[in-house]
């Protein structure tokens, strides 16, 4: 007689905003974070559900947690998704639109560079990223070419030292710009995150998720 051993949802999410900003969802849903990321190093936390665990993991790797399988659920940057799916089209199931997180997609360039005028000129622009399929999808609509350079951070430092002229940057209160005398030119979009889930686990698992997207979908 075989006994059905149920996993527990497994909820994917990154330290920082995007945890800190989920806690209060949960609360709303009943659930509470036994261990805090900050003060633990567990990567694994258990809930006051106990069908319910979190996984922290970067907020990179949200996606790719999600698309295998490894978590069910998952709360990711529009950013993150964007770039995700460039090379995974279709992967993940985009329900739900949280408007935690949020900030902007934006140009931004040293104070006194005229942007306009290079863009004007056909100058290519030398651009450094972290969201590169953002950045090329938004030169090409606008048709100005680029010569996109990927970073993995701190990209404000780019233009300061001669490797770009621009950079696309996230952008909340504007600190950081202002700090290494730069200045936002362009918006590209507004970014928040979204709870993604996998899609074998939609249909599979469907009955138990169901409670978790409606206090979801009540937040977004
Ligand atoms: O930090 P780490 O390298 O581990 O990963 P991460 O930067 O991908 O994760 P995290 O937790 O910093 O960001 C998670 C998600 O939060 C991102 O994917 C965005 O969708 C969202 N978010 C919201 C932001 C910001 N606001 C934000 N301001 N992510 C990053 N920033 C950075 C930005 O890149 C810039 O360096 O903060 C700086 C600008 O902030 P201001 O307030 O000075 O303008
Ligand atoms: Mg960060």
């Amino acid at each position: 007689m075989s006994q059905k051993v149920t996993k527990p949802i497994t909820l994917a999410l990154s330290k920082g905003r995007i945890f800190d900003e989920t806690l209060p969802l949960l609360k709303a849903a009943g659930i509470e974070v036994l261990q805090d990321p900050e003060k633990s190093r567990k990567l694994i936390l258990q809930t006051s559900k106990a069908d319910v665990r979190i996984i922290i993991v970067r907020a990179t790797d949200v996606p790719t947690y999600v698309e295998y399988g490894a978590a069910d659920l998952g709360i990711a940057g529009k950013d993150v998704l964007i770039e995700h799916a460039a090379t995974h089209p279709g992967a993940l199931y985009q329900p739900i639109d949280l408007q935690i997180a949020q900030c902007r997609l934006c140009v931004a360039v040293p104070k006194g560079f005229d942007y306009e005028a290079a863009v004007r000129q056909g100058a290519r622009l030398r651009v450094a990223t972290k969201y590169v399929s953002a950045a090329r999808e938004h030169f090409a609509r606008k048709g100005v070419y680029v010569d996109l350079i990927k970073l993995y951070g701190s990209m404000e430092l780019a233009p300061l030292i001669g490797l770009a002229d621009a950079i696309v940057d996230l952008v909340s209160t504007g600190n950081t710009l202002k700090a290494n005398d730069l200045v936002a030119v362009e918006d590209i979009m507004p970014i928040s995150s979204r709870l993604i889930v996998n899609r074998a686990a939609l249909k599979t698992r469907r009955a138990e998720l169901q409670p978790l997207l409606d206090v979801f979908e009540q937040a977004g």
